[in-house]
């Protein structure tokens, strides 16, 4: 399947840098970046063999554009499976954006997002899953969210898919013999050995949507708030947290009054940290909004790290606190381990299961942080690089899958008819296709290549 369009785009981020690259695809890409590009060693592009570079000048009629280089990439041994020419000029608004013009005016199209991706996924180089992991590698803000989406693009999760697939449809090709030739004229798969593929599917797919929750904290990053009474040392603990003066830290209690937000990486996953307001009645106005949006976030948290000071004894709203996080993924931080302990730790580590003590101010205890974190957002020991789904779209075709083949499981064990056994176990495989795209409608691609962003 191929487009007759030739597109266009900026494929390097919008802001200044050593390098740009203006990308064009499709059956005329050589020839539209012939029309722009003059090779120092007067090669024609058109008539340049695929992985070729070549260096010269980028050109608007008489007037030199930049100097650049240029990649050809022939059908259909590019990212695209297209006739491909990269542009490689100097990196910034300015130069990228008249590159892009230049090319566009010559007869190229603007590319949608994602549609370089889609072409790829189109012409058969990549499957959903696979180019929906490209996205994920290029959104991924710490190590871990990387290493599982390289794992998806390498092929992890399709390959996975695939082999339950084909067992489904040996599951059906078993069924359909024993139907068409209910004689035994041909050998026939025994009902023992067609329930325990379909058990061996629908266990593995299980445990798959197992790991979902573990993968999104992984991917997506966990949005996790710091909260405690005033002057325990939430705003100190975010800037070391941060590396920087993020927040506002002072000697007065109710210091922090909105939500200040940043995103981290501790111990490879991403964190998007939330500082708040110290919990506590008052009469200032402005600190009671602030308190009202602490505990919003804690509430909307998916971890609450409640900060304690361990140099003063445990108050009321401590309790509270201590209350607000029950049933939550949550960590007890006594900090101000400097200074001597007062506060009566027994009662914290008999309500919450990890209990962290560090100096915020002195910047100890971050790496038990790290371990513990991992631990409350059920992630410690998970393998990113493992087959994961990675969306919400991967995981309804995946739970479809499943309740189909659960269906088969309890056809075949009650003696329903084989025809509507096999018509579940057809179902069920059309899912894990429509996963990896093999059978998914356009309008569902459409939808997915939409969220990209243009020039990927
Ligand atoms: N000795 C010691 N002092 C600390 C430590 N962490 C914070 N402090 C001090 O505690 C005071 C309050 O710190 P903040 O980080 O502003 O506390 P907060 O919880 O953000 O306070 P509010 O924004 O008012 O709710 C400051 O004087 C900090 O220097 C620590 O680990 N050891
Ligand atoms: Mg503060």
């Amino acid at each position: 399947m191929s487009d007759s369009r030739t597109i266009a785009a900026i494929a390097t981020a919008q802001a200044p840098g050593g390098i740009g690259i203006v990308r064009l695809s499709g059956p005329n890409a050589l020839q539209i970046a012939g029309k722009v590009f003059s090779a120092a060693s007067a090669a024609k592009l058109i008539k340049s063999p695929g992985y070729r570079a070549h260096f010269g000048k980028v050109v608007k009629g008489e007037e030199t554009v930049d100097e650049a280089v240029c990649l050809v990439f022939r059908a259909p041994h590019s990212y695209t499976g297209e006739d491909t020419a990269e542009i490689y000029c100097h990196g910034g608004l300015y130069v990228t954006g008249k590159v892009l013009q230049t090319v566009l005016e010559a007869g190229a199209q603007p590319a949608e997002a994602g549609e370089f991706t889609k072409r790829a996924f189109l012409n058969g180089k990549l499957s959903l899953d696979r180019a929906e992991a490209v996205m994920s590698l290029v959104e991924a803000q710490g190590e871990q969210a990387a290493r599982a989406a390289l794992s998806a693009l390498e092929g992890n999760l399709a390959k996975k898919i695939k082999e339950e697939t084909s067992l489904l449809i040996k599951a059906v090709a078993g069924i359909s013999a024993k139907i068409d030739f209910p004689d035994d004229e041909v050998e026939q798969i025994a009902d023992e050995e067609l329930l325990s593929i379909l058990r061996g599917v629908s266990e593995r797919l299980k445990k798959l949507l197992e790991t979902f929750d573990a993968g999104q904290v992984i991917t997506r990053g966990a949005k996790t708030v710091i909260a405690g009474r005033p002057n325990v040392g939430k705003s100190t603990l975010m800037n070391l947290l941060t590396g920087y003066e993020r927040s506002i830290v002072t000697e007065y209690p109710g210091t922090t009054r909105d939500v200040i937000e940043e995103t981290i990486t501790l111990g490879g996953l991403t964190l998007r940290l939330a500082d708040t307001a110290g919990l506590r009645e008052t009469d200032d106005p402005v600190e009671g909004i602030g308190v009202e949006l602490a505990l919003k976030k804690i509430k909307n948290a998916d971890l609450v790290l409640a900060v304690f000071d361990g140099s003063d004894v445990l108050t009321a709203e401590d309790k509270i606190l201590l209350e607000a996080c029950a049933g939550k993924p949550s960590i007890a931080i006594i900090n101000k381990t400097d200074l001597p302990r007062t506060l009566d730790k027994e009662y914290i580590a008999g309500i919450s299961d990890e209990v962290v003590e560090i100096s915020a101010a002195q910047g100890e205890g971050v790496e038990t942080l790290a371990g513990a974190v991992s631990r409350a957002l059920g992630v410690d020991g998970f393998d990113p690089s493992s087959a994961m789904l990675a969306n919400a779209r991967q995981r309804n075709c995946c739970v479809n899958a499943v309740t189909l083949t659960d269906e088969a499981i309890s056809g075949l064990e009650s003696g329903l008819t084989l025809d509507a056994v096999q018509i579940s176990c057809e179902e069920a495989a059309d899912c894990l296709l429509e996963l990896t795209g093999e059978k998914a409608m356009s309008a569902v691609v459409d939808e997915i290549f939409s969220s990209f962003c243009v020039g990927k």
